[in-house]
């Protein structure tokens, strides 16, 4: 960049260049801009051939990209849009002001909506089209801390009552009319679409959103739309990894169903974005290299007539050298130090300003501060195709906040205003609230028949009716196939050993050939479809591919060769863990986003899930997705060569920390075609607002069939697997529990005791702990609740009941898993609890498991103890144990190595 601006910035022969420049005018007058494009091409080439080195350089002036001569037009009445963005400003300041005014701390923000006002009313006003007969409705998703000023918009559209205003934060006390802090379609299910407040999901999601829109289409699931998706988001915000992340992907898919209006206030919480640089100049740079269109939109008209003045070039000059901090001190401190410091740095542009006002120059307006601008970018945005556009919209935080927040580095956390700057802000946007009433902030509606309010009805009315609303359900629910579809992997597998991997992937197979639910099918994988397995489905239902198949793959002469298709079914997304999810979410929501009920299954390694984008898995939740994720080669001891950063013992405690997440281990490829079964039931036959997490294994070994009405239990979590039958007198016995492969070193274990020791045990498979222990604390919970009524028995408590001796469970996660049913043990029955804390490394499976003391022999000892703590076998029983099975006495906890 220095390097560039070295160039540019030195000019031997000013004349000359005055004659080039002149040329190309001519150029541009005479056969017009594109032919003046293609001849700086030429003469850019001509000069790389001659040996000159030229720099890439990915930016353009710190101007307008639209220049003011080229600009759309508004059709709107652009005093009335004035009038009824100051109510909603004033509105949505009055909302967090009186919030915190109540006991209770309960925050909010007015400093940036009060910079991005004019950015959403245009989109409110003329752009953003709800869902109709006649329109399949844009997807906007909103900066979540500017919440308090959509809210502001519905009140005057009489979707928000006053009281409800009052409810902001206060969503218990609300009962459901509350007000989220932030867009969350969990709390406000008619409302919000999206959720955006964890800074970097909205952009993320908006690219794989745009990206899922246009598959669909290809797949002939929608019509071909103009709809678009707008994503609004911080020039802060754009520091995190996954706003800027996958922009190449929209470049690259050409998703020109996607606008991103980046807010550069040029300050986020703590000061400036970018003090010492532009961030502006700096996002122009990126979007360009990613292939977007990038807009800018610096100044406002004020600034116009200044710069068709600058004849020297020196006021664009000035433009390029000032940097945000110091654009943010012209906005802190005002006309007069605009003037001398800004101005004031050229004779020329001194000049310029020379018979202007301080007052003039302070009103010198910012391009997202401006309506008319703001519209011709939009316009300029929703008229562009093959190319993701960007508009970078410079505005100011705080804006008319005063002396209260306007452009100071405090402004994201004010939150209180005292009457004076109220006052302030009141006659500055010509608030009709009497002097006498400021105090307490009321909130002003100029009433349902006022010109300001018919306007906007008008508006919206237009554009399809009101935003943001969200649709709960489909018109459409699919019919999950019977369990006897799944016979395929419900039926044992004789001698043949198969993963349970394998099995899912049959179970997906079964599911695409359903006529009706086959094509909702959406298989999404992160560059490990081989590692699953999956390849087949590469040749079967394709690789979606927007711009189909342009050479010959290098495995074209195979069955299963890899064919992408314009018409794929598969998401191939790359190594993009947060992208594969995002695709998922977009898929898992639109039923709601596009009345299109979809059944994505996301398969990754399981340690890349949850632990690596658990905050895209809780905005899941938050969402109402629907769907299915997978997590591959899950358990410390089952991926056995991998090591330490692979081996997951922990996700399903992270699964079962989401409330609508419904979480299985399971064993057998019969568990698994239960759960598949039921979930696409509730999911698509019931439309139910849960989503599925489903660990699978890679290791081989075989299955037997589904057990006679065994369903139920399966799916509640945890069945009897194996009955010890009936107990010889003083017979010592066992209740074994466990759950994934480590199931069968508890089957294994089972054995050992018999053999070795006698004792007796009943097997239960328990494919979801995290089930067990939420229906197991909402009884208990419940009975606390009815002392005197009769008391449910938690189905653990009952299933456990009438069973003789100590219960072990082992898995092949952390202890804290299979220790989540403790409480619901029934009373007087020991519970030992084994599993694979500490850090993961690579072994064999055996080596693994006798590591982490989850193999047959430990669990066959750890039941010898605990049957000799309750005194039914003697501790001599148990050193048999550790010296016939050969265990360490003296192993060190593997927490600690
Ligand atoms: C992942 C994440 N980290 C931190 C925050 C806290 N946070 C909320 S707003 C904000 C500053 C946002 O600045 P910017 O994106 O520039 O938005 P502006 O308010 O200036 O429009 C921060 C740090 C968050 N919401 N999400
Ligand atoms: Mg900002």
């Amino acid at each position: 960049m220095d390097q560039i601006d070295d160039i540019l910035n030195q000019d031997l022969d000013p004349t000359e260049t005055r004659e080039w420049v002149e040329s190309l005018n001519a150029v541009i007058n005479h056969d017009g801009t594109e032919r003046a494009h293609f001849l700086l091409e030429r003469m850019v080439d001509s000069t790389r051939r001659s040996g000159g080195y030229l720099p890439f350089n990915p930016t353009t002036e710190y101007v307008n990209t639209i220049p003011s001569h080229m600009e759309a037009r508004s059709p709107g009445d652009a005093a009335i849009e004035w009038r009824i963005r100051s109510l909603i400003r004033w509105n949505a300041l009055a909302t967090v002001v009186r919030a915190n005014r109540k006991p209770g701390d309960l925050g909010g923000h007015i400093s940036s909506f009060a910079s991005s006002a004019t950015l959403y009313d245009v989109g409110f006003n003329h752009f953003w089209r709800a869902p109709s007969a006649d329109h399949p409705g844009d997807l906007v998703f909103h900066q979540g801390h500017s919440a308090p000023g959509v809210y502001a918009r519905s009140f005057l559209e009489g979707r928000i009552s006053e009281d409800q205003l009052d409810l902001f934060r206060m969503e218990v006390e609300g009962k459901g009319r509350g007000l989220s802090s932030y867009p969350h379609p969990y709390l406000m299910p008619d409302y919000w679409q999206v959720p955006t407040v964890s800074m970097g999901l909205g952009p993320i999601q908006a690219i794989y959103q745009a990206q899922f829109w246009k598959y669909l289409e290809h797949r002939g699931l929608i019509p071909k739309s103009d709809r678009k998706i707008w994503c609004f988001m911080g020039d802060g915000e754009s520091d995190e990894p996954e706003s800027l992340g996958a922009i190449s992907l929209a470049g690259r898919e050409g998703l020109d169903n996607l606008i991103f209006v980046i807010n550069c206030n040029l300050q986020r919480l703590d000061g400036p974005v970018r003090g010492n640089g532009k961030i502006i100049q700096e996002l122009e740079g990126v979007f360009r290299g990613a292939g977007w269109n990038a807009i800018k939109l610096v100044w406002g008209s004020y600034w116009d007539p200044l710069l068709a003045r600058d004849t020297t070039g020196k006021l664009r000059q000035l433009m390029m050298e000032t940097v945000d901090g110091e654009y943010q001190a012209c906005k802190a401190f005002g006309g007069a130090y605009t003037r001398e410091k800004f101005f004031g740095k050229y004779p020329e542009t001194a000049a310029l300003v020379a018979n202007m006002s301080d007052d003039d120059i302070w009103r010198l307006n910012r391009g997202g501060h401006d309506p008319h601008k703001v519209y011709a970018a939009y316009h300029a945005a929703v008229n562009t195709t093959g190319m993701p556009t960007v508009i970078l919209a410079k505005t100011v935080k705080g804006y008319g906040m005063g002396a209260a927040g306007e452009s100071q580095n405090p402004a994201h956390n004010q939150k209180k205003m005292d009457t004076d700057a109220i006052r302030a802000f009141r006659d500055r946007f010509n608030i009709p609230v009497p002097d006498d009433k400021l105090e307490e902030v009321p909130y002003y509606h100029p009433g349902k028949d006022s010109e300001e309010v018919q306007y906007m009805l008008e508006r919206r009315r237009a554009l399809g009716g009101s935003l943001p609303q969200r649709r709960r359900k489909a018109d459409q629910s699919f019919q999950a196939p019977s369990i006897e579809a799944f016979e395929q992997i419900t039926k044992g597998t004789g001698d043949r050993e198969i993963s349970t991997t394998m099995a899912l992937v049959r179970g997906m197979n079964l599911m695409l050939r359903d006529k009706e639910l086959g094509p909702r099918l959406v298989p999404i994988v992160a560059d490990e479809a081989r590692t699953f397995g999956m390849e087949g489905m590469f040749r079967q239902i394709g690789i979606y591919a927007p711009f189909g198949q342009k050479y010959r793959p290098q495995d074209a002469d195979q069955l299963l060769y890899y064919r992408e298709d314009q018409k794929g079914q598969v998401l191939q997304e790359g190594i993009s863990e947060a992208g594969g999810m995002s695709a998922w979410l977009a898929a898992a929501t639109s039923y709601s986003i596009s009345n299109v009920p979809m059944l994505p299954f996301f398969i990754y390694y399981s340690m890349f899930g949850f632990q690596r984008i658990g905050d895209l898995c809780w905005a899941a939740g938050d969402m109402r997705a629907r769907g299915f994720l997978i997590g591959g080669t899950s358990g410390r001891t089952t991926l056995n060569g991998e090591g330490l950063q692979h081996e997951d013992g922990h996700s399903h405690l992270l699964s079962g920390a989401i409330p609508n997440v419904i979480s299985y281990d399971p064993t057998f490829s019969y568990e698994l075609a239960v759960i598949l079964q039921d979930g696409t039931r509730r999911m698509m036959q019931e439309q139910e607002d849960v989503y599925y997490y489903i660990t699978v294994m890679n290791e081989n070994y075989a299955h037997p069939d589904l057990p006679k009405g065994s369903e139920e239990g399966i799916v509640k979590g945890m069945y009897l697997f194996k009955d010890g039958g009936k107990a010889k007198k003083n017979e010592p016995r066992v209740q074994l529990m466990g759950s994934g492969t480590i199931l069968r070193e508890v089957i294994a274990a089972a054995e050992l005791l018999e053999k070795d020791f006698g004792v007796t045990s009943d097997i239960w498979s328990v494919p979801s702990f995290s089930e067990v222990r939420r229906e197991g604390f909402d009884a208990e919970r419940w009975n606390r609740l009815h002392p005197e009524s009769p008391q449910r028995v938690p189905y653990i408590t009952g299933l456990l009941a009438d069973r003789q001796g100590p219960a072990v469970a082992a898995t092949d996660y952390v202890r804290e898993f299979a220790d989540q049913v403790r409480a619901f043990m029934p009373d007087g029955m020991r519970y030992t609890v084994l599993g694979t804390d500490g850090f993961g490394r690579s072994d064999t499976r055996a080596n693994l498991r006798s590591h982490f003391e989850v193999d047959r022999y430990w669990i066959a000892h750890a039941a010898l103890a605990a049957l000799a703590k309750d005194g039914k076998v003697n501790a001599k029983d148990v050193s048999r144990a550790i010296k016939e099975y050969k265990l360490d006495m003296d192993k060190p906890n593997p927490m600690t190595v």
